[in-house]
């Protein structure tokens, strides 16, 4: 039985910024697990029995951000299912906390449980953002990767994720990393800082 409280970086940045293409390299090399809270709900949606599938369908469409007691129980059960199955302890949160619901529910349920060490922040224009994110469309089978989810999706960013990320440089646990060059490139930078955190 681990001891320890679980280690947590959040991974956080506009649609299509590259978090989870960072994530997956991360995983390579510095031994982390990845939860992407969209990967967990898109997986929920689709689950047998899920009660929750039409709301997610809902609200992944529409570039909304589902409540937090739904996004927080299934991080919350991929964590101590890696920790008792695989005695696994460092994650990679990609994609939440993305509003002020989001976070106000991880502190009243985790911050007693984890330790979040640091965010990790792809930064690119927007225009990056919807480019990358139309491309990936034309193969992803992604719902919300067309010119109509896209432009909700970039407005709930700018509206309700970003200032969370701005509450986290208020803490000084913000990471940058410059988004915006190409995907080997942009591991340079990452990896660099993690090497750092020495986690
Ligand atoms: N690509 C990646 N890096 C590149 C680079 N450096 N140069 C050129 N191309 C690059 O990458 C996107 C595409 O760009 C890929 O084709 C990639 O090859 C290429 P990816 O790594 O997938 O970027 P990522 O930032 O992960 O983009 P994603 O679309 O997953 O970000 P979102 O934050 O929009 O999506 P997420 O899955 O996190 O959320 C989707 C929806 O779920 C939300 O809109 C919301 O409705 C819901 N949601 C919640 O409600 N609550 C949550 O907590 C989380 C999600
Ligand atoms: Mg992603």
């Amino acid at each position: 039985v681990l001891k320890d409280k679980p280690k947590i970086v959040f991974v956080l940045g506009g649609p299509g910024a590259g978090k989870g293409t960072q994530c997956n390299n991360i995983v390579k090399h510095f031994g982390f697990v990845h939860l992407s809270a969209g990967d967990l709900l898109r997986e929920e949606r689709i689950r047998e029995g899920s009660q929750y599938g039409q709301l997610i369908d809902d609200y992944i469409k529409n570039g909304k951000i589902v409540p937090v007691d739904v996004t927080c129980s299934l991080l919350e059960n991929a964590i101590n299912l890696n920790r008792e199955k695989n005695g696994k302890n460092k994650f990679l949160i990609d994609g939440f906390p993305r509003n002020q619901d989001n976070l106000d529910g991880w502190n009243r349920r985790m911050e007693d449980k984890v330790d979040v060490q640091f965010v990790l922040f792809f930064d690119c224009t927007e225009n990056i953002c919807v480019e990358r994110c139309l491309e990936r469309g034309k193969s992803s089978g992604r719902s919300d990767d067309n010119q109509d989810s896209l432009k909700k999706r970039i407005q709930t960013y700018t509206n309700e994720s970003f200032p969370i990320i701005q509450h986290f440089q208020n803490l000084n646990l913000v990471k940058r990393v410059d988004a915006s060059p190409d995907a080997e490139e942009v591991f340079k930078t990452v990896q660099n800082i993690l090497e750092e955190s020495e986690l």
